[in-house]
């Protein structure tokens, strides 16, 4: 059965919440950061990146990359709509949803987050830190402009929208940074659907 390997309250829940969103079973496999098992030998036996998410298919094959992990469940489950079907629609998904993973988390919250993976000494970490926060806040106000009338990123519920979630709820709650008017209203839209309630509650967010 396709297995999502995940770890609590990582970007892996954008992926939890699209499976939640496809109703078919799946499995879930919890990697325990806390022991650092991301980075043990079995773990990267099947996934030389050490990172989560990775989905495990039900050839055996295993996919990482939460743009790619999230196109292909789009793709394979066409009735679901994850993903409009159109070049344009289709390039102004995977533009919105590379924007979240790519800018806002992976060059920007990871500096507020992991500074010392930057920097070894404590006062350039603040920096780092600061700068880091800085760029995700400015990120969140080109969505917020982007968001303007919408109720989710491209229109009607994509593939995008989790990763944008993700981030969302690391700013605000994780990190208790205020969200623009426009995102704060998507963050709390995204809470009221089944497939983000049922995986915050599995992966035990507040
Ligand atoms: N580019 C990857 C990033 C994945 C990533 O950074 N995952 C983090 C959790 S949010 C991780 O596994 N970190 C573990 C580590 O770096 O040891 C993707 O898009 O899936």
């Amino acid at each position: 059965m396709t297995t999502l390997c995940y770890a609590d309250k990582t970007c892996a829940i954008g992926i939890h919440i699209l499976l939640e969103e496809i109703g078919a079973p799946y499995d879930l496999r919890v990697v325990d950061f806390s022991t650092k098992e991301q980075k043990s030998p079995e773990y990267l036996a099947m996934n030389p990146k050490g990172k989560v998410p990775a989905l495990i298919r039900d050839d055996g094959s295993v996919l990482t990359e939460f743009a790619a992990i999230a196109t292909w469940l789009a793709m394979t489950n066409p009735e679901k709509k994850l993903m409009p079907t159109d070049p344009e629609g289709m390039a102004r998904t995977l533009e919105a949803l590379d924007f979240a993973v790519g800018t806002l988390h992976m060059l920007s919250w990871r500096l507020w987050r992991r500074p010392s993976a930057y920097v070894s000494d404590e006062e350039a970490q603040k920096e780092v830190q600061q700068r880091g926060r800085d760029a995700v806040l400015a990120g969140l106000e080109v969505v917020n402009d982007q968001l303007e009338g919408k109720e989710f990123l491209i229109g009607d519920f994509s593939i995008a929208d989790p990763a944008l979630y993700y981030v969302e709820y690391w700013a605000a709650d994780v990190a208790g940074w205020p969200l623009p008017a426009n995102v704060q209203a998507h963050f709390d839209r995204m809470k009221t659907r089944p497939s983000v309630q049922a995986s915050r509650k599995q992966e035990r967010v507040a």
